[in-house]
């Protein structure tokens, strides 16, 4: 039988899963290098922690691990049913509330190594994080894509610690009711754009559609599809980074003024921007609570070990 302690979280209703000690030695020393090492040599152990029966789709797991520099209060490696992330704004404020329920940080700024490159980030005496995401920026605006079941969808194309494909909707289509459409839509999108050979920097596969309905000034209700076909219940800490960076070059935002993304669960994350370069370095503002403390286990015969998938 094997044991693993996780600590689990919610960032403004996406879940993250802590895990606090991996149970082998991992070669590598950057965030970069130990994701490598975990896809080639231990994916196994991603798919029991996040997949049902001790998971769920929605869940985004977190390794913590032992930083490379002193200034750093861990090293993370983000993942989710599916495979890895660059980063992961909410799962970066549940990495850093479970920091703080082990004891081993206070409120203030800490630093995060990700895959990705290092975070900054405000814990503050109440439940709220702000992150400072690595830097965002637009890759290319107004790309129209002809989808195979929804008509043609235009949107920008804008990194944000992952890659987005960001599109506007009309108001009445961002609702909870309508979760399985709009999942079905923004697979389309993602199909759609990956045939058209519409890609992020570098030829990267634009692997998350953020879709956004305007409610009030400066705020828009939001809908984020991530790669393994869950959607985000917080309004998505990268999507929003990659949003900052769409009206930052469009000059739609001023850099500091805050901007308001509002999920189908009602998360809601308050994101402002510096310029950096020619992108924006983003701040996201979020709550994060603490749901549980485990130990899984790992029964030697148990068929469903490594979770199953449909
Ligand atoms: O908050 O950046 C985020 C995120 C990515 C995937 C799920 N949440």
């Amino acid at each position: 039988m094997e044991r693993l302690e996780v600590i689990d979280s919610h960032t403004e209703g996406e879940p993250t899963r802590v895990v606090i000690a991996l149970p082998m030695e991992l070669g590598g020393r950057t965030a970069a290098e130990r994701r490598d090492e975990l896809a080639r040599h231990h994916d196994g152990l991603r798919r029991a922690l996040i997949l049902e029966p001790r998971g769920h789709e929605a869940i985004v797991g977190a390794y913590l691990l032992p930083p490379v520099s002193e200034h750093a209060s861990a090293q993370v490696v983000f993942f989710n049913n599916e495979g890895y992330l660059g980063m992961c704004g909410h799962g970066a404020m549940g990495v850093l509330r479970t920091l703080q329920y082990l004891g081993r940080i206070g409120t203030g700024r800490h630093r995060l190594e990700t895959p990705v490159g290092d975070i900054q980030a405000e814990l503050l005496s109440d439940e709220t994080i702000a992150i400072e995401n690595v830097r965002a920026f637009r890759h290319e605006k107004d790309r129209t894509v002809r989808t195979r079941e929804h008509g043609s969808c235009r949107g920008d194309i804008a990194w944000g610690g992952n890659w987005f494909f960001v599109a506007e909707r009309p108001e009445e289509e961002l609702r909870l009711s309508r979760q399985s459409e709009l999942v079905a839509l923004c697979l389309d999108i993602r199909d759609s754009l990956e045939q058209a050979g519409a890609t992020g920097e570098d030829g990267a596969l634009i692997d998350h559609i953020e879709l956004y309905a305007p409610i009030a000034p400066r705020t828009t209700r939001n809908f984020v599809l991530c790669p393994g076909g869950a959607w985000d219940r917080s309004p998505c800490g990268t999507g929003t980074s990659a949003k900052l960076a769409c009206l930052a070059a469009d000059g739609a935002l001023a850099p500091g003024e805050v901007w308001t993304q509002i999920s189908l669960t009602g998360g809601v994350f308050r994101g402002s921007y510096e310029i950096e370069g020619e992108g924006v370095i983003p701040t996201i503002v979020g709550r994060a609570w603490i749901t549980a403390e485990s130990t899984l286990l790992f029964e030697a015969d148990d068929p469903l070990r490594e979770g199953w998938t449909s």
